[in-house]
């Protein structure tokens, strides 16, 4: 009996030492069914409980071999990949990138949202840098409907200049030195179940849940 109470207590020791270590998922901030009907609640919940967990799982395996790496956030590795062991840097990249990109993705959305009263700022420099709204949301659609593969289609800024581009897997414009503004997840895990091969209908879609008030936080950050 006591060597059983205390096998439990070390198994409890043994969790809280490594939890404190460990990266965790975080929470939406948003009910799964909160960007019903363009985002459909089944595709939310898989995304976030199982793909988002299994790209946390995986970086927190990958840097376990090198505990001083877990005092660092998958933000500060991805900008500065070179400084990641050679043996992890791919696990990093790509399941650091997960963790990172999915977590930036979930704050980026929002239903009901209104770019110009939302996003003043933001909207000067698309206005500047690409002609219109209309223009900008028609060469980000593109660049993210044609992107063949997975992989992600951003919005980042480069110094003062905003600029589209799509990444393949889960590279991280971070890695590139670019800030990301807005983000789309165009791995067919991020629409199938509502839009099978219907890519171009998901884009489309995924204008009406925009938070361009964070938008506006990241372009201005
Ligand atoms: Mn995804």
């Amino acid at each position: 009996m006591i060597t059983m109470l205390s096998w439990i207590l070390k198994q409890v020791q043994n969790d809280t030492e490594k939890h404190m270590t460990k990266y965790t998922l975080p929470e939406l901030g948003y009910a799964y069914d909160a960007l019903e009907p363009f985002i459909d609640a089944r595709t939310m919940e898989i995304h976030h409980s199982k793909h988002h967990q299994t790209y946390v799982d995986k970086f927190n395996a990958a840097i376990e071999k090198y505990p001083e790496l877990s005092e660092r956030s998958p933000e500060e590795l991805l900008k500065d990949l070179n400084s990641v062991p050679e043996d992890i840097r791919i696990a990093v990249r790509n399941h650091g990138g997960g963790t990172y990109n999915h977590a930036f993705f979930w704050k980026i959305l929002k239903l009901n949202s209104n770019p110009e009263n939302d996003a003043p700022e933001l909207i000067k420099a698309i206005n500047k840098d690409f002609g219109s709204l209309d223009n900008f949301k028609e060469q980000f659609s593109q660049v993210a409907t044609n992107h063949f593969g997975s992989g992600w289609a951003w919005l980042v800024k480069n110094n003062d200049k905003l600029s589209i581009i799509a990444t393949p897997n889960q590279d991280c414009p971070l890695s590139q030195g670019l800030k990301p503004i807005l983000c789309i997840d165009i791995w067919e895990h991020a629409y199938y179940l509502k839009y099978q091969n219907k890519r171009a209908d998901y884009v489309a879609s995924f204008w009406n849940v925009i938070n361009w008030t964070e938008l506006e936080n990241n372009f201005k950050a």
